[in-house]
């Protein structure tokens, strides 16, 4: 049993994630189990929801003529164009119904601004604008994170990334984690990961 002051964090477990989805990350169904199977032994668990307007800056569709999975510039830095996922309120935004939602504490939605993306669930892209997690989980008590879901070189890396920097104690399961893998993306988000003090199990 982790100890009373761990929470767990589930990223973005959601239709469009998944296998039939509109950005699909292969397996990122796979993992559902594992995670249902973990909430009960957390004295906190959250869900974060990737959460995008229908013109968001993030959706190749919004800059004519450029393709899924190009590379732009941002103000913020660069930034991939992602085929269109988790538009509020669409049944790709919804969690995948295999997820166990009810011992959810705290549902966190990201990615509203049109603007911006927001691959973790700390800090938007440019990595300063805060979503309220950090002091929702301080508020609480948190000390040590494990965190969970799609994806593992994305939206998994990022918040581990800023949590690390935050001084949590960050564990990545990653048999309960899928990744996109994007020109090398998950080689480099373990990378980085194990830089940063993250502890990565499974
Ligand atoms: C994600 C790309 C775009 C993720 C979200 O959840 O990893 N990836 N939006
Ligand atoms: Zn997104």
């Amino acid at each position: 049993m982790p100890a009373s002051d761990t929470a767990l964090i589930v990223i973005d477990v959601q239709t469009d994630f998944c296998p039939g989805g509109a950005l699909a990350v292969a397996e990122g169904d796979a993992i559902i189990p594992a995670i249902n199977a973990m909430m009960p032994e957390f004295g906190m668990v959250v869900l974060t929801q990737d959460w995008h307007p229908a013109n968001h800056s993030s959706f190749a569709a919004n800059h004519p003529g450029a393709e899924a999975f190009s590379l732009t510039d941002m103000p913020y830095g660069p930034q991939v164009l992602w085929p269109t996922h988790c538009v509020q309120g669409s049944p790709g935004a919804e969690f995948h119904p295999g997820l166990t939602t009810a011992p959810a504490d705290l549902i966190i939605r990201k990615g509203f601004h049109p603007e911006i993306d927001s691959y973790s669930a700390f800090f938007e892209n440019d990595r300063t604008t805060p979503t309220g997690l950090e002091g929702y989980l301080r508020s609480r008590g948190a000390k040590s994170l494990v965190l969970t879901g799609l994806a593992t070189d994305f939206c998994v890396a990022y918040s581990a990334l800023d949590a690390a920097r935050l001084g949590f104690d960050v564990t990545v399961r990653l048999d309960a984690c899928r990744a996109i893998d994007l020109n090398g993306s998950l080689a480099d988000a373990l990378t980085q990961m194990r830089a940063a003090g993250v502890t990565l199990e499974g």
